[in-house]
């Protein structure tokens, strides 16, 4: 079997064969179809390479995919979208390629992410690491530090059709080498985009949703908190998405259930939803006063209490759909782990550190891996 490569710009699963390489100063061959002329190097496909000379001179009869060769100058792969391909996108198991984050605009996403990351860098014992691919932690390194160290609020500005990010997921130091894991591929989409997908879809996002892995959806802590008759107001989010009884999340898994076509999937394909901001809930929730084992750091988190949370707040549907799943787990999060209030903001900023509560277990969950009971704060 062929080695396959993800390719995170456009999300295209590709065999190598069809990868292109690019070529710098070797004047004697055939240039075919290069897909993005940068500079004055040329591209050629790696099935069109592999007979020519150049590939025995630098790689030897084999291998047949040149990642692997052991040359420390390994050639660059490139896509057919122009866009450079990670040896670390390789594709494992076609069952779970990555596994992919979706929520509604302001639902939390980014702060979900960013205090993941934060919290792998920070966990003893780390039982993974994730290694941004292509320039993505470059990238998100930007946006981690202005929401985590500078407490700042993030631009509002986007890209039409959203950002993408993907880590590679591996075991921590010191860990057993268990099964490959997937990749954590983020499509950080809009809400409006969501809204106008419709016939006009672009590839890359149908690609994204097809992909084969676990989902996690991010549920808006304070559009539930508004369902449910709650001031979902804090000092920091001063607009907050009014409560729509889920009708968002619909929407998208609305688009997935179109694009997945058949039920097959669903049943090779495991859910989490991630109720974000349950700061607002804490002490208010099932009733005033309460702070109850639903908000707990462990998987142990009372999964009757999170599915009457969802029905009370209008959000029946959602276990609906989650049934079709291979399986599903409700998680309560709060990314900053507290409940902002107007003394924690000084010269619009967030002035306390935010200590994530509960936001590593939905990953840690679909990976398979059991947190022994600890908390996720490592002081
Ligand atoms: N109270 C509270 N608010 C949060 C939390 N996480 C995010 N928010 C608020 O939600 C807003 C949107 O979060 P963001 O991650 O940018 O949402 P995205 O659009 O889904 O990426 C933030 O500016 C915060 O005001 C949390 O854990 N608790
Ligand atoms: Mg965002
Ligand atoms: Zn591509």
């Amino acid at each position: 079997m062929t080695n396959s490569y993800l390719c995170v710009y456009c999300w295209r699963v590709i065999p190598i064969e069809n990868l292109f390489c690019e070529l710098v100063s070797s004047p004697e061959s055939t240039w075919l179809d290069p897909p993005k002329v940068a500079g004055t190097s040329k591209r050629i496909r790696v099935r069109d390479w592999r007979p020519l000379p150049q590939w025995r001179r630098w790689l030897g009869e084999t291998p047949a995919d040149p990642f692997e060769s052991s040359d420390p100058n390994k050639p660059r792969l490139y896509c057919k979208c122009g866009e450079p391909i990670s040896p670390v996108a390789k594709v494992r198991s076609d069952q779970s390629l990555a596994i992919r984050i979706a929520g509604a605009q302001n639902s939390g996403k980014t702060f979900f992410i960013a205090t993941i990351l934060d919290s792998l860098r920070q966990m003893r014992p780390v039982p993974i690491a994730a290694w941004g691919i292509g320039d993505t932690d470059t990238r998100f390194k930007e946006i981690s530090d202005a929401l985590l160290v500078q407490g700042q609020r993030l631009n509002t500005t986007r890209k039409q059709f959203g950002e993408r990010y993907a880590w590679a997921i591996v075991e921590g130091e010191g860990m057993a080498r268990s099964k490959p894991y997937p990749l954590l591929a983020v499509h950080d989409m809009a809400g409006e985009d969501w809204k106008n997908l419709g016939r006009d879809c672009p590839d890359a996002i149908k690609r994204y949703l097809g992909l084969h892995g676990d989902l996690i959806l991010i549920l808006d802590g304070a559009t539930i908190a508004d369902d449910l008759g709650l001031d979902p107001k804090d000092a920091w989010d001063e607009q907050p998405r009014p409560g729509d009884s889920g009708a968002m999340d619909l929407t998208i898994l609305g688009h997935i259930r179109d694009l997945w076509g058949s039920r097959q999937i669903y049943k090779k394909v495991k859910l989490a939803l991630v109720i974000t901001k349950a700061d607002l809930l804490w002490g208010r929730y099932p009733k005033e006063g309460d702070n109850v084992g639903a908000f707990v750091e462990t998987h142990q988190q009372d999964q009757s209490m999170l599915e009457n949370l969802l029905i009370d707040s209008k959000r029946g549907d959602l276990l609906v759909i989650a049934n079709r799943f291979l399986d599903y787990r409700i998680f309560a999060t709060s990314s900053l782990g507290f409940f902002p209030k107007q003394c924690d903001i000084i010269n619009n900023k967030l002035r306390r550190k935010p200590r994530p509560s509960g936001t590593i277990l939905p990953l840690l969950w679909l990976l398979g891996i059991e947190l022994d009971g600890s908390s996720q704060e490592t002081g």
